[in-house]
């Protein structure tokens, strides 16, 4: 009972632990209570508002700041309504992302992290941390067939590829970093046209530009045509440019392809390119004995992207960038701040990783990472990964078997599952152009449907010359093959005309 306190009768204001200890236990509580609702299959997904109805207040929920301070009770209420209006990501019936599920390891990791409160740039203020970092980055870059490297922990997939196109920049024009571009030539790099947008755009903010990012062809399941990729290295180099990167993805954000890597390598060889790969999404297969040929060559990459935030279940945000070249991280961005990063040090100062970043402050990643590997060991990854494939070729099976649905692709090979649903009302249409336009409408509509009812997410998008469809994505721990089973029912329920 926190009665009338305010936030001066906490620690360190008070002298006494008394009111801070209240105020926690409390917090914990709406925690907790907000993690069983996350699980339970009787709960909504969310408590669908549109914006303007945030900014009026629902319910007493203000998100006003009003420059007064409000009473600790207040502020658990605030608590509770932050998380009561939010989306439960964790819910079994949460398809929506490639991130999804509430691991309970990692979130404890994650609270531990906060209580830490520390910044990743130096041993002397997170030791501990920054150890960790460097243990499980060495053990990524194992299980990737690295014996040597770097690698660090940043805020995502779209910042580690970037990092990528940094190094590869940094690897051809050495001068690049005193010089900058005005004297460079024409650098050109190259991804697939299914790529995940973060990798074109390095080109526009690198000074590259964008008509020097390629995108290349891709087969009918969404993989690099390698073929195609040479065949614009070769065209680029005609122009006089020079092409020196190429992104090859394990696990596109939409159909969860995975490009050649042998292929592709054997290209990026011949030309001299830097090979990295976005295995953002597709990471996770490196655990799996069963579906880590999905990646087979990662190891002749340069340097690779890997979230186990997506399919190995971390609580966001944890995102690795490995590099095959030890020092390539440091070259690229040390700036040496003597503030900071003292040669002086009484400890082995290159330990003070920090300078090696493009960040300054930086948040601690790692330790949800560490926490739940010590917690489920390798095998309890494997088991993860390979459940939610097994799981996808349920749902693939069951939208071939259920009327008015159709794969939108051949059968899936990970866990993104593509496809239509036809209503009833628009089954019969013969002119294919009329059933094409009313078939466009229907997931955003089945969308806004499932969001009003809080009763299933899963997200949709049209792709090439294919009409919105849905894309369904297993990531969650908590999916069982009841909620596939739900899922076609929910969806045939919400899509009656
Ligand atoms: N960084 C790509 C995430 C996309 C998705 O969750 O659908």
């Amino acid at each position: 009972d926190l009665g009338l306190a305010q936030y001066k009768d906490l620690l360190p204001y008070s002298k006494s632990s008394d009111v801070t200890e209240v105020f926690l236990k409390d917090v914990f509580d709406i925690m907790l209570k907000y993690i069983f609702k996350s699980y339970d299959r009787k709960s909504k997904i969310l408590d669908f508002h549109h914006p303007h109805q945030f900014l009026q207040s629902i319910e007493g929920f203000s998100l006003e700041l009003t420059g007064e301070a409000e009473s600790l009770h207040q502020i658990l209420v605030d608590c509770s309504d932050t998380l009561k209006y939010g989306v439960k990501t964790g819910h079994p019936r949460f398809f929506n992302q490639l991130s999804s599920g509430l691991d309970i390891v990692s979130l404890a990791a994650e609270w531990i992290t906060a209580a830490a409160n520390t910044n990743m740039f130096t041993f002397e203020i997170a030791p501990v941390f920054v150890l960790m970092e460097g243990i499980v980055l060495q053990r990524m870059r194992q299980i990737i067939g690295w014996e040597k490297g770097d690698g660090i922990f940043s805020p995502g997939g779209t910042i580690n590829n970037f990092y990528a196109v940094m190094l590869a920049r940094q690897k051809i024009l050495p001068d690049v970093k005193q010089s900058g571009m005005r004297n460079a030539p024409d650098l050109v790099m190259f991804q697939s046209k299914h790529a995940h947008y973060s990798n074109r755009r390095p080109a526009a903010v690198l000074g590259i530009g964008m008509k020097n990012c390629i995108d290349v062809k891709v087969d009918e399941v969404g993989r690099m045509l390698p073929e195609d990729l040479e065949l614009k290295v070769l065209q680029a180099k005609v122009k006089n440019k020079v092409p020196f990167y190429v992104s090859a993805t394990s696990g596109t954000t939409v159909l969860g392809a995975f490009d050649p890597i042998p292929e592709i390598a054997a290209i990026c060889k011949k030309y001299n390119l830097w090979l990295h790969i976005d295995a953002a999404w597709g990471g996770g297969v490196l655990m799996s004995r069963k579906h880590r040929h999905f990646v087979d060559g990662i190891e002749l990459a340069d340097s690779v992207t890997w979230n186990p935030h997506k399919i190995m279940g971390i609580v966001l945000q944890c995102s690795a960038l490995l590099v095959r070249h030890k020092g390539a991280l440091e070259a690229c961005n040390s700036m040496k701040a003597n503030y900071l990063f003292q040669q002086d040090k009484h400890y082995d100062v290159s330990y003070d990783t920090g300078d090696k970043t493009m960040q300054c402050g930086r948040h601690v990643d790692v330790f949800k990472l560490w926490l739940a590997w010590r917690a489920k060991g390798d095998a309890g990854f494997e088991e993860h990964v390979d459940k939610c494939v097994e799981l996808s070729k349920y749902l693939a099976q069951k939208i071939k078997l259920s009327p008015g649905f159709e794969l939108a692709y051949a059968e899936p090979k990970y866990t993104n599952v593509c496809f239509w649903y036809y209503p009833p009302s628009i089954r019969n249409i013969n002119d294919l152009k009329v059933r094409s336009e009313k078939l466009h409408k229907v997931a955003p509509a089945i969308k806004a449907r499932m969001m009003t009812n809080g009763s299933l997410m899963v997200s949709y998008q049209p792709l090439d010359d294919k009409v919105n469809f849905f894309r369904n994505v297993i990531s969650n721990p908590a999916v069982r093959k009841e909620d596939i089973d739900f899922l076609i029912k929910e969806i045939e329920k919400l899509g009656c005309d």
